[in-house]
């Protein structure tokens, strides 16, 4: 930290680009940047809960691996107060950088306060927060979440278009988070124009296989005769798959099947016939977090919203895209 308030009084002009990308900044010292073997940034992931993750957690550490930055890292197993915990150490810990993915929106503004007392900039990847005050944070990098359930939406609107009435069961993600929140948004804004599409039920399965599957064998009993699951990942899409098959229903035909992601287990069901629609959501995050820490340090200015680009896929696509699959 030392080093990067150092370099930041270097010039006038290095102190105005500091102050305006909101990292850390200071009137004393003189010195060079910091080179990238002394750099340390403390990172806060959300947990294990699906193969996404897994292979964000991957991206991630070998991308600061190979960028020679040394990455400290904790798994906050879904819960908020873990992730404040891990934010408040690598605060007393003097980090340069902290970065992390808030497991809900809400509920980081004093932390966060902490840390921009600490002159220590913090990077949002992933998921965003719903604080109202901006310089918080330096950046946030990740998808943008309504447009995926948008795509999703777009799909069911032509899968389903002679069809008089679609019933509908959504399976959430974790409660208050970002992508669970703004995947519900964007796909009601594209089928709520149309009656014909019914939510029969929507709760939430944490992102998890388990929670996809217990979810959806509960909501078969009482919604027999759905037409679609619109999962929030592809994780509880593919619980969702062994509850149908459990009930003796074929999973990609009785029921048509919709998620998000695009990791390599939901590839596999889309190219089985199992899933019929994937929004893609790339977990590669890996390196434009490091380029992102390393202007901050540098003082140079970041963009302060680097929206993730990605694609869909059809049972056709993926056939195609498998093999050449990183995650
Ligand atoms: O879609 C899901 C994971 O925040 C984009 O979290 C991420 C989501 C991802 O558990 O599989």
């Amino acid at each position: 930290m030392k080093k990067i308030i150092g370099m930041a009084a270097a010039g006038a002009m290095l102190l105005a680009l500091a102050g305006c990308s909101g990292g850390g900044g200071s009137t004393s010292g003189e010195g060079e940047a910091p080179a990238t073997e002394d750099l340390i940034v403390g990172f806060s992931q959300v947990g294990a809960e699906s193969g996404w993750r897994a292979a964000n957690t991957k991206d991630i550490q070998a991308a600061f691996e190979e960028a020679g930055i040394e990455l400290k890292f904790s798994d906050a197993q879904q819960k908020q107060e873990n992730q404040i915990k891990a934010i408040r150490s690598y605060i007393q810990q003097g980090v340069d950088v902290i970065a992390f993915s808030p497991v809900v929106e809400s509920g980081w503004d004093t932390v966060l306060k902490e840390a921009k007392d600490a002159d220590i900039p913090v990077v949002l990847t992933d998921r965003s927060v719903d604080s109202a005050d901006t310089s918080l944070y330096v950046s946030f990098l990740g998808s943008d979440f309504v447009e995926e359930g948008k795509k999703a939406g777009e799909w069911v609107t032509e899968e389903f278009a002679d069809a008089d009435a679609v019933k509908i069961i959504q399976l959430e993600g974790t409660t208050g988070s970002a992508p669970a929140i703004d995947r519900a948004e964007g796909f009601a804004d594209v089928i709520g124009s149309d009656p014909k599409f019914e939510v029969v039920a929507s709760q939430t399965g944490d992102f998890t296989r388990s929670g996809g599957k217990q979810v959806t064998e509960a909501l078969l009993k009482s919604n027999p005769d759905v037409d679609l699951i619109y999962a929030h990942n592809d994780d509880m899409g593919l619980g969702a798959i062994e509850a149908i098959e459990a009930a003796g229903l074929t999973p990609g035909v009785d029921i048509k099947i919709v998620t998000v992601d695009a990791v390599k287990d939901g590839m596999q069901a889309l190219a089985d016939g199992k899933i019929n629609f994937i929004v893609e959501c790339s977990p590669l995050l890996g390196k434009q977090l490091v380029e992102i820490v390393e202007k901050v340090v540098a003082g140079e200015e970041v963009e302060p919203r680097i929206v993730t680009e990605e694609t869909t896929f059809t049972q056709e696509q993926a056939i195609e895209a498998l093999p050449d699959r990183q995650y």
